[in-house]
């Protein structure tokens, strides 16, 4: 999944794709990378990034989204507002990535009638605030219940198995201890049955380890994705397309070639 920022505020690509024509530029290069879906983001959820209207959302994305679905590549957007939902489905995308969790009023709503795909992440707190003295008693289980009530209720409103996607939120509302615990453990969400999306691509938490600034993560955010998908994730939410694809072809030529023979 490549990653298309409409913003002038995101954290490590904010206002170099601001404009639709640039935004609609990059995400070619991306698929010509070899992404198998974009997610388009029109407000920023980096760490005190504050919140903007329901208009200017759908100003900034719904120009892209419409100029990528004629080029038929699955658009996915990263939204928790119910009014773009519809907008953006109604458009063309097929996917919702919602780091709400589909908890705003109408937002469940929206998927089960459109049968849209959607992913539900956790977060502790919001944007503005999450990075202030995150606390868990154990991150893993307390990520795991929440993403448990989280499919529930979407299956009570009537939004089937195969829409569904879960994501445990790298970086929302965690300190590096909560991330690396979820990286190790990434393999026990695989249990609640549904895909595993990742995302850890130029994350802080990559400079906290290798020191690098934001500038100089993209060793450390393949490798980062090469672990998640070691543990299972199928949807890697990433900047660096073609670096990604390289690793996860290593990867996968160890199953094929064992094929082969
Ligand atoms: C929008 N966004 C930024 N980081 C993300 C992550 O890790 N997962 C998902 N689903 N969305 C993200």
């Amino acid at each position: 999944m490549g990653i298309i920022n409409v913003t002038p505020d995101s954290f490590f690509d904010g206002g170099l794709y601001a404009s639709t024509e640039s935004a609609i530029r990059h995400a070619i290069q991306l698929i010509k990378e070899g992404a198998d879906i974009l997610d388009i983001g029109g407000e920023s959820t980096r760490p005190g990034s504050v919140a903007i209207s329901t208009e200017e959302e759908l100003c900034r994305v719904l120009p892209v989204v419409r100029g990528l679905v004629r080029m038929g590549i699955p658009i996915s957007v990263d939204t928790s507002k119910p009014e773009v939902m519809h907008s953006v489905i109604e458009a063309g995308a097929v996917m919702i990535n919602d780091i709400n969790a589909l908890q705003e009023p109408g937002a469940l709503e929206v998927i089960s009638v459109s049968g849209a795909v959607v992913c539900l992440m956790h977060k502790q707190g919001d944007p503005h605030n999450m990075q202030i003295n995150p606390r868990y008693n154990n991150v893993i289980t307390e990520v795991t219940s929440f993403l448990r009530r989280r499919l529930e209720v979407a299956r009570i409103a009537g939004i089937r198995h195969e829409q569904l996607v879960i994501d445990p939120g790298f970086g929302f509302g965690k300190r590096l201890e909560h991330n690396l615990e979820l990286l190790r453990c990434l393999d026990s969400f695989l249990s609640m049955g549904v895909p595993m999306l990742v995302g850890l691509s130029h994350k802080s938490m990559l400079q906290e380890i290798t020191e690098n600034k934001i500038d100089n993560r993209i060793h450390a955010s393949v490798a980062a994705a090469l672990l998640a998908a070691m543990k299972g994730a199928k949807i890697l939410r990433v900047h660096d397309v073609k670096a990604t694809k390289d690793a996860l072809a290593v990867y996968n030529s160890i199953n094929t070639s064992s094929k082969k023979r």
